[in-house]
This record gives structure tokens, C-alpha cells and sequence, in this order.
């Protein structure tokens, strides 16, 4: 409240304030103004996380803690404008995680749905519900919501990916569940080949019924993914903003391939010059290959490959590239799709 007040006038608030308030009853009229605002004003910020750093540090933690003790050896990227809250958006996770030759990380399950974007080394796997993905570069794994999952690195190589996780919005609503089981790796049934084989293919099991509303197809494999954004290359003009752009499906219901969390990978070409675009979406970006700038907000960034960088909701952003690159990303957008709350706003 803005109001000049007599003194009298003030006392008499406070006193009513701190008697309704020893009952945890409060007046909207000191916050209504803060509670409803005209716009998105996140207290998150733009930021990124340069692999040049990153990487050492990463290293560093294998030297620290196994993947046994640590249950996930995973160094979190937080947001500078909420540091302590484990998040790098006010509805999601992120972090790198690394696992060494020779290392298990257990399974357990959980309610949060998370994404793997691998980043670097081959020869490790992750198991989601006894199917097991051998992890390449460029791909993109989901371990959907209440699904076992445990990985492993049998290979000669350390093995480094971001997780995506819906953390913040399970918390929102208080949904958490977690379970360990006995045995600390899975059993496989299979490998994601026959995933692929069965949701893969434009194609579906002729029995096939969902029984969530997450892709069953959990694993798109990188080659897939920028071999379709290399034809769309040569078929249509880049968007001028995104430049070629596609989004992750659940092949069976032709949307978002997880409920919570949108995934999306872009092809922009050398010496773009992108238009400013906003969205109500904060969304974290991962390079995969490339370089440029991106500029967010009133911050520029330098980007390379491995590189991860965050642009919060409603705040413009832009690239200039100096290399075509192939970047991932990931917001929150299904969520706000399914509630009516999602907006985007090209440049004039
Ligand atoms: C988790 O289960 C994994 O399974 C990674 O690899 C990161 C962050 C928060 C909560 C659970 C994993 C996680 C996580």
C-alpha cells in the first residue's frame, strides 16, 4: 500500500494485522500488487554454464565420491537468481552427471519424469523399466514418471550427460514418491532397439494402448534427430528466430513426448542473424554442436559446444551464430499448454 497514512492510522492497521495474523489470516491488500502483476517477472536469470569450465569440475567429483555412494554423481546447475533451491528454472532441474568406467548407479523409481541429453563418451547404458539404451551423443533418453531405472558404464570411457527433471513441479504439488529396490541393477528384458522398432517407425503395435500419457518411445536416437533437421534444411527457409526447429513426440498421441517437460532441437545456420522471441517457457538450451552468440535479455553469451545456458520466461533472446549448430532444449511449455497459461511473442 502506497497511501500516506497518519500515524494513528498506521498503528491501528498494524495492531489488526498481528491480531488476525496470530490466527495465520492475512490481508490481501498489502500483497494483491505483488501476487498479480502485469507480466512475467522471474527471479530467475539468464546464465550459462561453460563446458570448458564445467568439465574439470566434473572430473573433479569422480576423484570425490563414487557413483555408488553418491547414488547419481551429478554436479546441479543452478539458477544465480535462486541459488539453494536445487533448480534451473522455477519449475525444473538440471544438472551433469557423470558415471566411470566400471561404475553402476542403483536403480530405484520415482514420480519425477527425467531426461537424459548425452553429452560426451560412449559405452554406457541406462536401463528404463528392464529395456537398456547404450547411451551415444545427441541422444535423448526419457525415464518417464514411476519407471526403475539404473545406468551403468561397462565401457573404457567416463560418460557425462545432462539430466532434465520435473522436480519443482512434483514438489509444487506435493507428489513425490520414491522406491528402491533389492537388487541394485535391473534385469533386461530387451534393448530400446525394439522400442525403436515398435513407436519408431510411423508404425504402432497393432495391441498397442497407453497406459501413460508419456512417450513409450524413450529413446531418439541423435542421428535420427539432426538427419531429419538436415532434410528440413534443404526443404524450407529457417524460422527467423529458431531456424529449423522440431519438437520431441510421443508417437502415439502426437504430443510432447513427456507430460511435464518439453524437448526441442534446432538447427541454425552459419551467420544467422535471429530475431528477438520470448515465450512464457523458461528454457534451458544444451549445444551439441556449433558456435555463436546468444544474447538473452541484456547478457551475451559466447557459445560452443557442450555449453548450457538458460533463458528465463518472458525475457527476449536471440542467436548469432559464427558455425551451423544443432542445439537442445528444454521448458515447461506442456505443462502450461495443458493449463491454458502458455504465451509466445515473436519480434515486431
Ligand atoms: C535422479 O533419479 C537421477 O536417476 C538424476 O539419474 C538426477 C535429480 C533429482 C532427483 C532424482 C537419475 C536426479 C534424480
Amino acid at each position: 500500500m502506497s497511501a500516506v497514512l497518519k500515524s494513528n492510522e498506521q498503528a491501528e492497521r498494524k495492531a489488526y494485522y498481528d491480531k488476525i495474523g496470530k490466527a495465520d489470516v492475512a490481508p490481501l491488500w498489502e500483497v494483491l500488487h505483488g501476487l498479480v502483476i502485469k507480466e512475467p517477472k522471474s527471479p530467475c536469470q539468464p546464465a550459462i554454464w561453460k563446458w570448458q569450465q564445467m568439465r574439470p569440475w566434473i572430473m573433479e567429483s569422480g576423484q570425490l565420491i563414487t557413483a555408488e555412494e553418491a547414488e547419481r554423481r551429478v554436479l546441479i546447475l543452478e539458477n544465480p537468481g535462486v541459488r539453494g533451491k536445487s533448480r534451473i528454472t522455477n519449475s525444473l532441474y538440471a544438472g551433469l552427471q557423470l558415471i566411470l568406467p566400471g561404475e553402476i548407479a542403483r536403480a530405484h523409481r520415482h514420480t519425477q519424469s527425467a531426461l537424459r541429453f548425452v553429452i560426451e563418451g560412449k559405452g554406457a547404458y541406462t536401463t528404463v523399466d528392464g529395456e537398456r539404451v547404450n547411451m551415444t551423443p545427441g541422444d535423448f533418453i526419457i525415464t518417464p514418471s514411476w519407471c526403475w531405472h539404473d545406468h551403468g558404464n561397462p565401457g573404457n570411457e567416463p560418460v557425462i550427460w545432462l539430466d532434465g527433471l520435473d522436480v519443482q513441479i512434483v514438489e509444487l504439488l506435493d507428489a513425490q514418491f520414491m522406491e528402491r529396490p533389492d537388487e541394485k541393477s535391473q534385469k533386461t528384458r530387451g534393448t530400446a532397439g525394439s522400442a525403436l522398432a515398435r513407436f519408431g517407425q510411423t508404425m504402432l503395435p497393432l495391441n498397442y494402448k497407453a497406459s501413460t500419457s508419456t512417450s513409450p518411445l524413450f529413446w531418439y536416437p541423435y542421428d535420427r534427430s539432426r538427419g531429419a533437421l538436415e532434410e528440413l534444411k534443404g526443404a524450407e527457409d529457417p524460422h527467423p528466430s529458431h531456424g529449423w526447429k522440431l519438437q520431441y513426440v510421443n508417437p502415439a498421441n502426437g504430443k510432447s513426448a513427456m507430460p511435464t517437460i518439453g524437448t526441442y532441437l534446432q538447427m541454425l545456420p552459419k551467420n544467422f542473424r535471429g530475431k528477438n522471441y520470448r515465450a512464457t517457457d523458461a528454457t534451458a538450451f544444451t549445444v551439441m554442436e556449433g558456435t555463436g552468440k546468444v544474447i538473452i535479455g541484456d547478457r551475451t553469451f559466447e557459445y560452443e559446444p557442450k555449453d548450457v545456458f538458460i533463458a528465463p520466461s518472458w525475457i527476449n533472446y536471440r542467436f548469432e551464430t559464427t558455425a551451423e549448430s544443432v542445439i537442445f532444449s528444454f521448458s515447461d511449455r506442456p505443462v502450461q499448454q495443458a493449463l491454458d497459461l502458455w504465451r509466445e511473442q515473436d519480434a515486431a
